[in-house]
């Protein structure tokens, strides 16, 4: 296996489909692992009838909606265990377009320990958000960065590749975050811990099926996250290193 590809879902039966066959499409030696939290739609029979149709997909279906966090690392914890080298993430809903997986699967192979799916580097774009949803993201995402001392343009996106190395050596079951804080928090600790990053390019394409789980609390718990670390960060030494 090339890498695993996870695919979280809650309510995504109007896109998983067209997803992960392009997913399967762009990376003919990759695996796709989709971590559903029992969506009411009904994603997870979707996808376990795809798996016995296309092959090279698996189904982790959990008991309760428990966020983007736990998610990821349940399906990562499973990649390691099936001995994935590069782990990926993407969001269902279509936001990110598979095109780009092999630029960011080849950046990871490449040495990089983390590459980021980028909308706020040159070539990067987002299409169909409000003013104000740009507003937000883009002046989070500058907040983070300075706060942090991040030489990242795009901390908050949910379109990456991680080195199986990296996600061990920065412990996912001590994150503080549930939403896409979580990211921010697993950048940080890279950086922090002398990893490497690449950011590439994307276009970002808001939803066109099923209901956004963003919610107000989301973007405070990333705030809070961000403030309370920086602060820290002046007072203790980073806990998590790369191994040399
Ligand atoms: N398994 C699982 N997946 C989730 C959960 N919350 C969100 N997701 C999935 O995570 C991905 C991102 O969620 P979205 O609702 O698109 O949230 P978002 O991308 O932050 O917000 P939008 O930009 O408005 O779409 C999607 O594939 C969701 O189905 C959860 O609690 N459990
Ligand atoms: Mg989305």
């Amino acid at each position: 296996m090339r890498a695993l590809v996870v695919v979280p879902t809650f309510n995504e039966v109007d896109n998983i489909e067209t997803l992960v066959r392009q997913i399967l499409d762009v990376l003919p030696d990759a695996r796709v692992l989709v971590v559903d939290d029992s969506s009411p739609d009904g994603t997870a029979e979707l996808a376990t009838k795809l798996a016995g149709e296309l092959g090279r997909i698996d189904v982790l279906s959990r008991p309760a909606k428990s966020g983007l966090a736990s998610a990821y690392r349940d399906g990562f914890d499973w990649g390691l265990g099936h001995g994935a080298p590069i782990l990926v993430q993407i969001d269902a809903d279509l936001s990110h377009d598979p095109s780009a997986l092999p630029a960011l699967v080849s950046a990871v192979e490449h040495g990089a320990d983390l590459a980021i799916g980028s909308r706020y580097v040159p070539g990067g774009r987002i299409s169909g958000w409000p003013f104000r949803r740009r507003w937000l993201s883009r002046w989070g995402n500058r907040y983070a960065a300075g706060m942090l001392g991040l030489a990242v343009n795009d901390a908050t996106s949910g379109f990456r590749a991680y080195a199986a190395a990296a996600v061990r050596w920065l412990d996912m079951d001590s994150l503080h975050t549930e939403g896409y804080g979580f990211q921010v928090e697993m950048t940080h600790r890279l950086v922090r811990g002398g990893g490497s990053i690449v950011e590439i390019p994307i276009t970002f394409s808001d939803r066109e099926h099923g209901e956004s789980k963003l919610s107000g609390g989301i973007v405070r718990e990333a705030l809070w996250l961000v403030t309370r670390v920086a602060v820290r960060d002046v007072f203790r030494p980073a806990r998590w290193r790369r191994p040399s």
